[in-house]
């Protein structure tokens, strides 16, 4: 199913009018504060977020897994699905691929047929947390960082295999999360671990492309619940630093313990131009992998306000890849990823309106109340009518979730690929 952007334009001419009067509104009043609303349209026009293969169907819980009919069977099926995405909000250019489960049978035609879309390859990710069939050794007890050399090397040629398949669709970066860890005390010489986990790394480097970044993501706890070679940043940033100028930090919203200063590990990372690559979640508990800004859209708009900030005044650090690595287990997918994609929109919009002029000046004179005011004034306004219209500027829709529903997307998907299509990998 493709969505044709006079569909969508025809599907918006009810709702145009009263966009119009509450994008005026707003303009005027951010005018009025001095905001060049043109500049902050076109830079939300440009942010540009990769949906993951991975999320395209319904996610599972160790408990059990309820398939989403008309879920996507191939890799086609995936890219087209992220087409849809980007046709209804213009914001998700960018697939990011999983290997051994998005493996293309004929590259050309997935290159035409994700250019067709005005979609490009964005990261690729590499898997050792789980046996592939037919592998000659076992990830049971850790890969790259695993104390057997020969399942060490399987697990490094992998990594350069995904490099080779990602080299050929235009592809840029390797993300590495690595599951390894232990389960419990003793099992596991933590200084031998993490040795081993340098050294492969190490490996894996040699062989990026000399325009490709090597993303290294961290994770506090799970699979392994009593320690996680890459645990935290520090561990990322040092991983990193040892690898290379090529290598970076990965952060994922949901990889930290709870109530962790997220945005003060953004801040740390851009000054050090390191922060590389950045998953966006959100979590309640753990690692929950939901919808982004469902549970903390503050958080969110702290972590958006360092990232402009960075932006803005760390030449050091490249321009970070911005992908979503949510998947939930009872929304229909599509929707899920819409509401995520509008999410990180609206925080991102937000964080362009702090007056960061104004919050130097109120924190050089120590007037924290004044600094909180700046960030909360930006906080607390209405910003989606600057979203609708850079959408609507580019072809997408004004509301993407009710153009969804009402163009009936789901419905024709399930017409196209059956009511129990599942998502390949999952
Ligand atoms: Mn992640």
């Amino acid at each position: 199913m493709r969505i044709d952007k006079d569909i969508i334009k025809e599907n918006d001419r009810k709702d145009l009018k009263s966009q119009q009067e509450k994008l005026d509104f707003l303009s005027n009043n951010l005018l009025k504060d001095g905001h060049d609303v043109v500049e902050i349209i076109n830079k939300l026009a440009q942010f540009q977020v990769a949906v993951p293969s991975w999320a395209l169907g319904a996610g599972g819980t160790r408990f059990g897994r309820f398939s989403f009919h008309g879920e996507p069977g191939s890799l086609e099926q995936k890219i087209d699905d992220v087409g849809i995405l980007h046709a209804l909000t213009q914001t998700a250019g960018a697939i990011s691929l999983h290997i051994p489960w998005d493996v293309p049978k004929d590259y050309e035609a997935i290159k035409q047929l994700a250019a067709s879309h005005d979609i490009i390859f964005d990261a690729v990710n590499s898997n050792t947390f789980q046996d592939q069939k037919n592998a000659k050794e076992s990830y049971r007890f850790g890969s790259l960082s695993n104390r057997t050399k020969t399942i060490r090397e399987q697990a490094i040629q992998h990594n350069i295999d995904v490099i080779n398949i990602g080299n050929k669709l235009g592809s840029k970066s390797l993300t590495v999360w690595l599951a390894d860890g232990a389960n419990f005390p003793g099992q596991n010489n933590f200084q031998n671990a993490l040795q081993n986990t340098q050294d492969s790394l190490k490996d894996i480097y040699k062989a990026l492309p000399e325009d490709w970044k090597l993303f290294i993501e961290y994770k506090p706890y799970e699979p392994n619940f009593y320690s996680t070679v890459i645990q935290d940043w520090g561990t990322s940033f040092m991983l990193a630093n040892e690898c290379g100028e090529k290598a970076y930090t990965l952060v994922d919203l949901g990889h930290h313990l709870p109530n962790s200063n997220i945005e003060q590990i953004v801040a740390t990372l851009m000054m050090k131009g390191k922060l590389g690559g950045f998953h966006f979640n959100d979590s309640k508990y753990g690692d929950d992998d939901i919808t982004v800004g469902s549970i903390k859209p503050y958080a969110l708009f702290l972590i958006f306000n360092e990232l402009v900030y960075g932006m803005n005044n760390n030449p050091q650090n490249p321009y970070p890849a911005w992908m979503i690595d949510a998947s939930h287990n009872i929304k229909d997918p599509l929707e899920d990823l819409i509401q995520s994609l509008e999410a990180i929109q609206e925080a991102y919009a937000k964080a362009l309106l702090i007056d960061q002029d104004q919050l130097r000046l109120a924190q050089i004179e120590n007037d924290v109340v004044r600094c909180q005011e700046i960030l909360q004034n930006a906080y607390r306004t209405d910003v989606r009518p600057l979203l609708q219209e850079a959408r609507r500027n580019r072809g997408g829709a004004i509301s993407p979730i009710n153009a969804y529903r009402s163009l009936r997307v789901r419905e024709t998907l399930i017409k196209e690929r059956g009511k129990h299509s599942v998502a390949s990998g999952l």
